[in-house]
């Protein structure tokens, strides 16, 4: 299975998924599907695999909220990204387009799953083996920069995350039109979010995310996943997108 960014844009006959271009290390696996007649070309996108077991984020979050949010969940915003650009390459064959914006938000709200599930997994590794800490280097710099300190960084991205009205998550996003970090929130997968900017940081505060451990208390969640944040990762990201 293709999973290297280079193997990725060569397979997808050029239709990068959103984002997965320039957000190295982050990219959703997928593979080519096979060309419709008439339709153009479209990408097969795949579950990606956790970078650990299942149970390696206990205690912060358990194995059986893992296992159901990477192989239920995660896998199904897979699926119904498929079915949404199929449908909508099916529409191009046909040239009816009855059914546009349906597949249109559907593939938004998917895809947006998608992406964020697959920048999710990588952005977690296990508590005192690689997640929490604090961030080093450029990164921390930046944080510093446009936050005044990792303090105030780390009190207004817990803030954003546990603020976010209904389900949707607390993101942390790179500009490079002025370099700047911005945190931010999404509903669902997809709202709120603006253009010209990549998130390379996220926390996942859908009921399903935590609901099993910490029940109603998403406060709790979001000041115990800072124990699990994979700064290497995100430091890697950062570098990559100001490249
Ligand atoms: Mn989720």
């Amino acid at each position: 299975m293709p999973n290297t960014r280079r193997d990725f844009l060569r397979t997808a006959g050029g239709i990068v998924v959103a984002g997965a271009a320039v957000n190295g290390g982050l990219a959703a696996s997928a593979q080519a599907a096979a060309p419709e007649s008439g339709a153009g070309t479209r990408t097969e996108h795949q579950l990606p695999p956790l970078p650990y077991a299942y149970d390696a984020l206990a205690p912060v979050i358990s194995a059986e909220i893992m296992t159901l949010h990477h192989g239920k969940h995660h896998a199904g915003y897979v699926k119904g990204l498929n079915a949404a650009e199929a449908a909508l390459a099916e529409a191009r064959a046909a040239g009816d387009y009855a059914m546009v914006q349906h597949w249109a938000r559907q593939a938004a709200f998917n895809g947006g799953g998608h992406y964020l599930h697959s920048m999710f997994w990588k952005v977690m590794a296990p508590p005192n083996n690689g997640g929490g800490g604090e961030p080093a280097g450029a990164l921390a710099d930046r944080i510093a920069e446009d936050f005044g300190s990792f303090a105030n960084f780390k009190a207004h991205f817990s803030a954003a995350a546990k603020g976010v009205e209904g389900s949707g998550w607390g993101l942390l996003h790179y500009r490079p039109e002025d370099g700047r970090l911005l945190i931010l929130q999404a509903e669902n997968q997809q709202k709120l979010s603006p253009w010209g900017s990549t998130p390379i940081l996220g926390i996942d505060v859908w009921e399903h995310a935590y609901y099993l451990d910490y029940k109603n208390d998403r406060g709790a969640y979001v000041d115990a996943w800072w124990s699990v944040v994979n700064w290497a990762q995100v430091a890697a990201s950062f570098e990559a997108l100001r490249k």
